[in-house]
């Protein structure tokens, strides 16, 4: 069974994608191992959000050290599950340390109850409070199984939650890991929670109660999780997948916007979700761009030695995967110009790829190939190019390669989607303080940034009294309906003219204390 993995009904086994060397075996945890996980996370979170905020700061701190000391190790397990390369994989801690860092920083000021005007109610002091949810459900994939999984943890237990993670069923011991250091940094074991399973195991935690879900996957498996969660109304913050697209102007440093489209495209060995997976080039630099783009994807090379720059994919399903959307573009008349081709090496490689003579007609232009293939799309304008963009129902990351920063601001702004990047792409996920997130089938909520550290607290408004009269003027008063304290009140507030709304007030004050 060629499978990366040997599902037996309750038992996960993991295969490194490369050596095909067995290298775990796990439980497929059941909806009642699930819900003792949550039971014991919830008690841990109880103790925590009684902590301050400057000991989460703390914890996290020792987090970002934990992550450093031990970065060989992590990239080394991030490798053996998912093929690849050490630099991709040491990457994945670099993003660690970035995000416990920021969140170290960020959280103490940013979720520190903050006072409000109470407007017409001067009487009383009002402010919001930041509270945790509770415990948070997190199903992460395989593509960045350390850095996604390490981000949602930190911004859980910095917000004051518990969490429960399921890590993808390719990546267990990534994400055990995760935990580990978790645990350590914080000194309390059960409040991150280890969840072994596959999408059953995802599902029995999206109903085993938890406050909320953070799920990273595909949107098909993302739409299944928000149809369950809304069955308890259970919130979901949703990092789906991605078609992004790169707009490569008339003005383009071509050389440059080549070696970033190579990149962008085949990074992760093309597996990640803000991978550039379309290139629309303006029509009087089209030939020149394509040219650049295949003499520099020529030397990209994909393999298991030292000196490759991008990996294996992670199992067949995804080699098929790609090269389905390869032979789909061929068979509807596109031109393969560079690869095309799975390599014939132990794993699961795929030939770097550059197509060309593509169509909208095609799947590699419409849905997420996840591959190392570049589709470059000659456009008449950049308003065509826009109008492409936009069309797809995906929306994570776009691009635009420009040497005008007028015309790269006024092209961002027309795109429809989560982040754009000028002149380069997907770094926006590694730059903490940035949110990140998609719109459309890229999903919704945010992650990263401090709008997402907002979605793992719940703002509670709170209200108290200053002065306290006999009655509120605003309550009933025998024999009124209330039309004249009303009608003052908005003249008082809102009127015309100083000493009107001075008269008016005083009616007011006069309503207050006379009652
Ligand atoms: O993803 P899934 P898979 C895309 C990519 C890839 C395709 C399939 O195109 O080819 O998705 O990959 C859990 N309830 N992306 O199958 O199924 C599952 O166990 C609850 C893009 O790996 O989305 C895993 O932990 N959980 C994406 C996680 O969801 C469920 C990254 C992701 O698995 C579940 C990964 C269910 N019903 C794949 N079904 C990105 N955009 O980064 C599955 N899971």
């Amino acid at each position: 069974m060629e499978a990366q993995q040997k599902n037996r009904r309750d038992r996960l086994v993991v295969t490194n994608p490369i050596t095909g060397a067995e290298i775990g075996d796990y439980p497929v945890m059941s909806s009642g191992e699930v819900a003792a996980l949550v039971v014991a996370a919830r008690e841990a979170q109880a103790e925590w959000s009684q902590l301050s905020l400057g000991h989460r700061a703390k914890s996290l701190r020792s987090l970002r050290r934990l992550i450093y000391d031990r970065a060989d190790e992590i990239a080394d397990t991030i490798r053996s599950e998912t093929g690849k390369v050490k630099g991709e994989a040491l990457a994945e801690t670099v993003i660690g340390c970035e995000m416990a860092t920021f969140l170290a920083r960020k959280a103490p000021r940013v979720l520190r109850a903050r006072g409000a005007s109470p407007g017409a109610f001067t009487h009383r002091s009002a402010r919001v409070v930041y509270e945790p949810f509770g415990v948070i459900g997190a199903i992460t994939p395989w593509n960045y199984p350390f850095a996604i999984s390490m981000s949602v943890i930190g911004t859980s237990i910095a917000a004051g939650n518990a969490i429960v993670l399921k890590p993808s069923e390719y990546t267990p011991a990534t994400g055990m890991l995760a935990v580990e250091l978790a645990a350590e940094a914080t000194g309390m074991g059960d409040l991150v929670q280890l969840a072994t399973g596959d999408g059953r195991t995802g599902a029995a935690l999206v109903e085993s109660g938890v406050d909320k879900i953070a799920f990273t996957g595909s949107t098909a498996s993302g739409a299944k999780v928000m149809e369950a969660a809304a069955r308890s109304l259970t919130p979901v913050v949703l990092e789906l997948g991605g078609k992004d697209a790169m707009i490569v102007c008339g003005d383009a440093d071509l050389e440059r916007a080549a070696r970033g489209a190579v990149w962008s495209a085949m990074y992760g060995c093309g597996q990640t979700c803000m991978a550039v997976e379309r290139a629309y080039v303006v029509d009087e630099v089209y030939d020149e761009f394509v040219e650049h783009v295949v003499q520099l994807a020529r030397r990209v090379r994909a393999s298991d030695e030292p000196e490759a720059m991008i990996g294996s994919l992670i199992a067949d399903f995804q080699r098929d995967r790609v090269a389905s959307h390869v032979e789909d573009a061929r068979n509807k008349g596109a031109r393969v110009l560079l690869g095309g081709r799975a390599l014939d090496e132990p794993g699961y490689f795929y030939a770097p790829t550059v197509v060309v003579d593509v169509d909208h007609g095609m799947t590699i232009m419409n849905e997420e190939t996840f591959g190392p293939v570049l589709p470059i799309m000659r456009v008449a304008d950049e308003d065509e190019a826009v109008r492409l963009t936009n069309g797809n129902p995906f929306g994570l990351d776009a691009s635009v390669w420009t040497r005008s920063r007028d015309r790269a601001r006024r092209i961002a702004g027309q795109l429809n989607v989560g982040a754009v990047v000028v002149n380069d792409h997907l770094i926006n996920y590694a730059i903490a303080d940035l949110p990140f997130g998609g719109v459309g089938h890229s999903g919704f909520g945010r992650v990263h940034g401090l709008e997402g550290l907002r979605e793992f607290v719940r703002p509670k408004a709170w209200v108290e009294d200053r002065l306290a009269f006999g009655q509120e003027p605003h309550w009933f008063v025998e024999g009124s309906n209330g039309e004249e304290f009303t009608g003052n009140l908005l003249t008082f507030r809102h009127g015309r003219g100083p000493l009107r709304r001075l008269a008016a007030g005083l009616r007011v004050v006069r309503g207050m204390i006379t009652r």
